[in-house]
């Protein structure tokens, strides 16, 4: 585990100056996770708000390799580079040691990348995916992905006089990718730097394929202010919504317990997304977003023996 001061003296990897909104999580993401990385990667990335503000060319803030895949194909194309480092490796044509990360949205990861994750997990491709969730596919004008909470307003699930917003719950994709008995699968959130920082290093020592889940706020979609990235990321952890845990070899573990659980409403009042919940009328929504928590979270701390 990196201190702040160790951390403080590496080489940042991610350039500043790129077209990110003020204030935008997943550039933090970026700049935790690289600064983690204590051998030279290789990264692919798919298309997203990320991709789209740090890597149009002739411009990039990407100071490790970088491949810009299809929206859909992040974990195949990084399996396929993985795949021709080891055939070099084993010829003695190349002889560096390179780790892989593979990148993705919500909409990239959650939905329509699913297929070419759970493929390059199941062909146990040395690689670690992460995934930075912004609950919503925030580059095209923020439409509803399976990532978006039950009641957030996008453009595709319109908060009105026909719906309150979205309608289903959201897909637990950290389970889904421990479901393929991958060696390593964990949540994080910027705000919690040295347990991000000390994932992406565990995740990275670990043979085979890994996976982060980055829950990532995104000012222009959730609607709040640009100074807000933090304390927004720190009240989805004490709520519950977002666990910080980790499972290794099937084996869950919690990493951050709030001394005092704050209710939901606390986290989603900070949030344009969820301003009609706030109406009388909608007050229910508000309750069932609530249990939902509850129940994931008590399921979550008996897996974890808490
Ligand atoms: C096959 C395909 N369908 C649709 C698109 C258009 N598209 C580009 S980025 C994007 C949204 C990305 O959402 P997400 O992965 O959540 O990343 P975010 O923009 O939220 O960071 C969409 C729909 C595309 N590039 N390719
Ligand atoms: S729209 Fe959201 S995800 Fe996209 S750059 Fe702005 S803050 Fe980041
Ligand atoms: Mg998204």
């Amino acid at each position: 585990m990196a201190s702040l001061k160790e951390l403080s003296k590496k080489k940042d990897l991610f350039a500043p100056g790129h077209r990110g909104c003020a204030g935008c999580s997943a550039s933090i993401v970026v700049r935790q996770t690289l600064l983690a990385c204590d051998t030279p990667v290789v990264c692919s990335i798919c298309t997203g708000c990320l991709e789209v503000f740090s890597s149009i060319f002739p411009y990039t803030a990407w100071k490790v390799p970088l491949i810009h895949s299809l929206f859909e194909n992040s974990a195949a194309t990084i399996s396929g580079i993985e795949s021709a480092y080891r055939a070099l490796k084993k010829r003695k044509r190349y002889t560096r040691d390179l780790k892989f990360i593979a990148w993705g949205g919500d909409g990239g990861t959650y939905d329509i990348g699913l297929q070419a994750l759970s493929g390059a997990i199941e062909r146990g491709h040395d690689f670690l995916y992460i995934c930075y969730d912004n609950e919503a596919y925030m580059n095209t004008g923020i439409q509803r992905s399976s990532a978006t909470p039950l009641g957030a307003h996008t453009t595709t699930s319109p908060a009105g006089s026909v719906i309150p917003g979205k309608q289903q719950n959201r897909k637990d994709l950290t389970n889904i990718v421990v479901a393929h008995n991958v060696p390593y699968a964990a949540q994080a959130i910027p705000s919690n730097w040295r347990d991000l920082t000390t994932k992406v290093s565990k995740a990275l020592s670990i043979k085979g394929p890994t996976f982060i889940n980055v829950l990532s706020p995104c000012v222009i979609g959730w609607g709040y202010e640009p100074s807000e990235t933090i304390g927004i990321s720190k009240l989805a952890v004490d709520t519950c919504f977002w666990p910080l845990y980790e499972v290794e070899n099937g084996k869950y573990k919690l990493n951050y317990k709030p001394k005092e659980k704050i209710p939901i409403r606390k986290w989603m009042e900070k949030q344009a997304r969820f301003r009609h919940l706030f109406k009388k009328e909608n007050k229910k929504i508000i309750d069932e977003i609530q249990n939902e928590t509850d129940r994931k979270w008590e399921k979550l701390l008996k897996l974890c023996e808490e």
